[in-house]
C-alpha cells in the first residue's frame, strides 16, 4: 500500500539553510525517510534525471544550477507518497504555488524552487534507481517511543 518517491533538495535549499525545515514539512506530513544522501550532481545524472527536459530551452540553466552546489537526495515512503510530496511542494512556479506549500511559502522564482518530487509512481521508480542502489533504501518500521521501555 505504501509508495516511495524521490525528493531532491536543490542547491538553493542547502544554500539558504532550509534543508531541515523542508525535511520537517515532509516528516510532518507523515512521510518516512528511507534513503538520504548529500551529493553533487554531474551532467550524466542531470541528463538522466531530467530526460524529459533535455531538449527544453531551460535545460541549460536548470542543469548548471542543479550541478552548481551540493544537493540532498532522499527517498520518502508513505501512503500515496508521490501525490502527497507533490501537494506538499506546491506548483512548479512558486508564484502560482499556494500558501502553505513549501514553494508557496519559501520560494518565489521558478528557477529557484527548492525541491524536486517525482510526478508519478513510474517516474519515482525510474528516478529512485538513478540516485540509490537497492541496498541504499532501508525497509523499517517506526516503533521507537521518545522514552525507554524497561523490559
Ligand atoms: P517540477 O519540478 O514541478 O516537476 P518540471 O518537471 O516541469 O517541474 O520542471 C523541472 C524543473 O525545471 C522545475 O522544477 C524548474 C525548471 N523549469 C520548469 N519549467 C521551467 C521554465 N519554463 N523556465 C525555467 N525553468 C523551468
Ligand atoms: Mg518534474
Amino acid at each position: 500500500m505504501s509508495e516511495r518517491s524521490l525528493v531532491l533538495l536543490k542547491p538553493d535549499a542547502l544554500q539558504r539553510g532550509l534543508a531541515g525545515r523542508i525535511i520537517s514539512r515532509l516528516e510532518d506530513r507523515g512521510l518516512k525517510i528511507v534513503g538520504m544522501k548529500l551529493m553533487q550532481m554531474d551532467m550524466p545524472t542531470a541528463q538522466r534525471h531530467y530526460a524529459e527536459h533535455v531538449e527544453k530551452p531551460f535545460f541549460a540553466g536548470l542543469s548548471s544550477f542543479m550541478m552548481s552546489r551540493p544537493i540532498v537526495a532522499m527517498a520518502v515512503e508513505g501512503k500515496s507518497a508521490v501525490e502527497v510530496v507533490r501537494k506538499t511542494m506546491g506548483a512548479t512556479n512558486p508564484q502560482n504555488a499556494e500558501p502553505g506549500t513549501i514553494r508557496g511559502d519559501l520560494a518565489v522564482d521558478i528557477g529557484r524552487n527548492l525541491i524536486h518530487g517525482s510526478d508519478s509512481p513510474e517516474s519515482a521508480e525510474r528516478e529512485l534507481a538513478i540516485f540509490f542502489a537497492d541496498g541504499d533504501l532501508l525497509d523499517y518500521d517506526r516503533e521507537i517511543e521518545p522514552w525507554v521501555t524497561e523490559s
